[in-house]
Parts: C-alpha cells; sequence; structure tokens
C-alpha cells in the first residue's frame, strides 16, 4: 500500500536558561513535568515528531530543544537550518529572560531567516491571581511592536499545570499548514498520484 508522506515542520525553542524550553518539549513528547529537583541543563540536541490534525489535514511539527548551545558556534547552524518556526521562550518569573528576547530573535532571523516566530510566555502558575506579574500584557506588546511585528502569535503557558501548552502546539500547526512550502509539499504529492489521461483503460469497443 503506498504511504503518504505526511509534510515535516521543524520548530526550533529558543530563550534563556532555566524558563522552560526542555519543560515545554518534555509536555509536547509525554505530556509529563519535571519539577526542580530531579531537573538538569539540557546538554544536547533533542528532536521529536508530532502529527497534528487541522481541519482535515496533518502536519507534523519536528520540535527541536537545546540548553542555550543554540549560541555555540560550532552547532549554530544544524539548529537554525532549516527552522520553519522559532518559539521565543521567556518565563514570567525572571524579567532577564523577558529583556534579554531581542538577543535571541536577533539569532533566529540571522541564521533562520524564513521561520515563522512566536512568543511564549511560560511559568503562568507562578503569577499570583491577586497580584499583577512583573512582565504585563503592555510590555508584550510593545516588544512585538519593537521587533515590527515580526511575531506571529503570543501564548502563555504553564508546564507545570499544563496551561495553554497544547493551545500552543496546535495553533502553530494550524498557522504553519498554511505555509508555502507546505503547500508545496501537498501539491506535489497530489500530482505524484494524479492518474494521467492516457493512462487510463480505453472505453472505446474495437470490434
Ligand atoms: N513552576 C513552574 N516551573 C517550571 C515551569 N516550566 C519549567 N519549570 C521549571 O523550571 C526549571 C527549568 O526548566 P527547563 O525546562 O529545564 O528549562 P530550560 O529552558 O530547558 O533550561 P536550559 O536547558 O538550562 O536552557 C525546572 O526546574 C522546571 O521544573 C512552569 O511552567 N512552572
Ligand atoms: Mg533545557
Amino acid at each position: 500500500m503506498a504511504t503518504t508522506k505526511i509534510p515535516e515542520q521543524k520548530v526550533i525553542l529558543c530563550g534563556e536558561f532555566g524558563v522552560g524550553k526542555s519543560s515545554l518539549f518534555r509536555r509536547f513528547a509525554m505530556n509529563t513535568f519535571v519539577s526542580n529537583s530531579s531537573r538538569h541543563s539540557t546538554l544536547g540536541l533533542d528532536h521529536f515528531d508530532k502529527v497534528f490534525r487541522i481541519h482535515g489535514r496533518n502536519v507534523r511539527l519536528q520540535l527541536w530543544d537545546t540548553g542555550g548551545m543554540e549560541r555555540v558556534a560550532s552547532i549554530t547552524s544544524s539548529y537554525y537550518k532549516f527552522a520553519e518556526a522559532a518559539i521565543l521562550v521567556f518565563s514570567f518569573d525572571s524579567p532577564d529572560s523577558f529583556n534579554i528576547l531581542s538577543q535571541h530573535l536577533l539569532d533566529i532571523v540571522t541564521y533562520a531567516e524564513s521561520a515563522k516566530i512566536f512568543l511564549c510566555g511560560n511559568k503562568t502558575d507562578l503569577v499570583s491571581q491577586n497580584s499583577e506579574s512583573s512582565i504585563s500584557d503592555a510590555d508584550i506588546e510593545n516588544f512585538c511592536e519593537q521587533c515590527h511585528n515580526l511575531v506571529s502569535g503570543v501564548y502563555k503557558t504553564s508546564c507545570k499545570t499544563g496551561s495553554g501548552v497544547e493551545e500552543m502546539f496546535q495553533d502553530i500547526a494550524r498557522q504553519l499548514i498554511g505555509t508555502s512550502r507546505v503547500k508545496d509539499i501537498e501539491q506535489e504529492m497530489k500530482d505524484s498520484f494524479k492518474v494521467c489521461a492516457q493512462d487510463e483503460p480505453s472505453q472505446s469497443c474495437s470490434c
């Protein structure tokens, strides 16, 4: 039986140490959460594929994780190369992780120039309902304006509770399925399965 290849979209995680990139990766891959005690910084590269069904069409997200190693020259190009999307992660309990976003953004536009950029504010569970987060919605809006609206989506997540995580990946998959590269691959697949008119058995009787 012929198997149809589902278009694959490379998505990379970027952001400061400890903001929760590997935790997002773990939620994506296994829907689990690892707390402080058993955590250690990511040292190598890791990736995991997952298929999303959006409006009757399939899209495969391939999520990549690294422990800030993306800024080490020797692995920079392989990490960013061919990325269709980059998730720029900061943590709501760390203003520093928010203030340094523009540096990570610069790396993305330099090394993965065609990638769509998404912004993820993680650790919402640490923002108490009564107290305002030190990173406000206005700060986030300002950041998006300053980077010339390069950001295609803003999400708030908690890897601890799972809140907003699945919704974020669903929305990213939805936005990527509309990209021209996916359309090109789908069209190629359709074309290769087309039955050519002249190959069809003749209906006319020769007698
Ligand atoms: N409360 C809370 N803690 C979180 C959340 N996400 C991650 N953490 C914790 O934050 C710490 C850092 O998480 P990681 O996922 O390892 O962060 P990282 O960005 O991969 O870190 P590096 O690999 O060092 O760059 C861990 O102790 C996690 O348990 C969250 O949503 N809420
Ligand atoms: Mg990590």
